[in-house]
């Protein structure tokens, strides 16, 4: 089942439910390297969301802003590898919207606790807007809001489950975009929490 959001923008339903195991078992191989840390905005506010990060660079922000890094500024050490299964369900997933030859490079992993949100943001510290950008929902389910080039502009909602993936390219690239918060649960995999892969080519 593919849904349209907007040109270049679909959610794959179910499309990584039965790696949902797997993709969490490689999550806790990364995270066992590269913890889980809430990270502060350049404005100086902590995020709700805790981050962490494998591939060759990760995404950050601190007080000096947000940029990609090679070396996580926790340990001192290069993030943790892509694992081999975030790798070919992205390509998989880019394949099944349209979008030949993805290759990402970097994955920020998102998790989401009771009441954590993402306010509305563009994804823009990339190089090359032209790649687009693969996202994957584990564990509970949540409300993603998907606005438009305009931060003014109105967001739909739509609700992002358990092995839903969405694809991200072209016009959708920079769109405005966020996560509501978190609806308290239980999931048979997560718990009280949801965790998002967003893989992207970054370099
Ligand atoms: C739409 N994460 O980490 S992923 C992010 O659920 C981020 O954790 C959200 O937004 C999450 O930056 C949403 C879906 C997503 C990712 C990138 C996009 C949607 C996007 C880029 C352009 C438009
Ligand atoms: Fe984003």
């Amino acid at each position: 089942a593919c849904e349209a959001m907007a040109p270049r923008a679909v959610v794959l339903r179910g499309f990584a439910r039965d790696d949902g195991a797997a993709l969490l078992r490689a999550v806790a191989i990364v995270t066992a390297q590269a913890p889980f840390r809430h990270m502060v905005t350049p404005g100086g506010f902590t995020m709700s969301a805790a981050m962490t990060n494998c591939g060759r660079v990760g995404w950050l922000t601190d007080r000096k802003g947000y940029r990609y890094d090679a070396v996580d500024p926790e340990t001192g050490l290069p993030w943790p590898g892509l694992p081999e299964p975030f790798v070919a369900l992205a390509r998989h997933a880019a394949d099944a919207a349209g979008f030949a030859d993805f290759v990402p490079d970097a994955c920020l992993i998102n998790r989401y606790e009771p009441g954590a949100r993402l306010s509305l943001h563009q994804d823009r510290n990339e190089r090359d807007f032209s790649a687009p950008i693969v996202s994957v929902s584990l564990g509970l389910p949540a409300v993603f809001l998907f606005g438009g080039a305009q931060r003014n502009d109105r967001p739909r909602r739509y609700r992002l489950e358990h092995g839903d993936v969405a694809v991200w390219g072209g016009p959708a690239r920079l769109a405005f975009h966020g996560v509501a918060p978190l609806a308290d649960g239980d999931h048979p995999l997560t718990g009280r929490q949801r965790f998002n892969l967003t893989l992207r080519k970054a370099l």
